[in-house]
């Protein structure tokens, strides 16, 4: 006879294994299509949650420290970018894998024709845009550094559009202080993941949504349809899978209420580089 923690933890290797298969299965099905792009994805369904592990230096107080300082100085300043010669040949997709959840592979795999960013809150315009209508927009293209905290770094080319013109849009109302991205992926234990910044980083010149990468559609791993490049600060703040964005007052009432889903779990909420 197992006893219960045994069975539960059987239980629990069970479902995991079928959710392997059943990612394996619509991986497949995926790569038919041509929208799996990197050969690393397999890895990656694997490396899922490895991420947890963070380098001890940035997590030391002088780390802290600076990163305070970042905050209060020099926030508008423009991020160094590179030249396509600099372009990274592997960038590693880091975190949760693509969402299993049906709709995203069948947005997927009609190149998210139904897809639809829902732009909301304290807005006086709240609007959905289509992918083709976000790429309709002014677009901006830069190739920068990525710096993920556990101690690895990759460049690679970006085009989106700016998220202060999805801010003309939408008109932010004078209470709005925070952007939130709600995310359309989740961990294993189902907690969908997100993000914040506020609106000075928000109309920060580089601050964009993208929709491509390396001068290829978004890949599925990097986040698509659409995911956040904000260069003056780590790879966890960059939202992929985007699902939404809403302008809030407070942060307190998301989530768990730090802003993040690795802020939830005691990461900073300025993680300036
Ligand atoms: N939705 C979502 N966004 C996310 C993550 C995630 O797990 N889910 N991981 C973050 C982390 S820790 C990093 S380093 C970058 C990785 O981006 P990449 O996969 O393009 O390398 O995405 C960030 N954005
Ligand atoms: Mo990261």
């Amino acid at each position: 006879m197992l006893k219960k923690t045994q069975k539960t933890r059987v239980a629990l290797m069970k479902n995991q294994s079928l959710d392997l298969s059943r990612r394996k299965l619509l991986l497949g099905a995926l790569q038919a299509t041509g929208l799996v792009l990197f050969s690393g994805c397999e890895k990656m369904f694997n490396g899922l949650q490895q991420n947890r592990k963070f380098l001890s230096l940035l997590e030391s107080a002088e780390g802290a420290n600076r990163r305070v300082q970042k905050f209060l100085t020099g926030r508008n300043k423009l991020a160094q970018e590179f030249t396509e010669k600099d372009i990274s040949r592997y960038f590693k997709p880091n975190g949760n894998p693509p969402p299993l959840a049906m709709d995203y592979m069948a947005d997927a795999a009609s190149q998210w024709q139904s897809w639809r960013l829902e732009v909301s809150g304290l807005v006086q315009s709240p609007h959905s845009f289509s992918l083709t209508e976000l790429k309709s927009m002014p677009a901006r293209t830069q190739i920068t550094r990525h710096d993920c905290v556990e101690g690895w770094s990759a460049i690679g080319k970006w085009k989106g559009v700016r998220l202060e013109e999805i801010m003309r849009r939408v008109q932010p109302q004078p209470r709005a202080k925070y952007v939130v991205f709600h995310c359309m992926d989740t961990d294993s234990d189902g907690t969908h993941y997100y993000e914040s910044i506020d609106l000075e980083d928000a109309v920060h010149p580089q601050t964009i949504l993208a929709y491509e990468m390396n001068d290829a559609p978004l890949p599925l791993e990097h986040g698509a349809p659409l995911r956040l490049r904000l260069e003056n600060q780590l790879g966890y703040k960059m939202a992929k899978y985007i699902r939404a964005i809403e302008f809030v007052a407070d942060l307190k009432n998301i989530q768990q209420g730090k802003g993040g889903y690795w802020e939830d779990q005691g990461y900073e909420w300025f993680a300036g580089i």
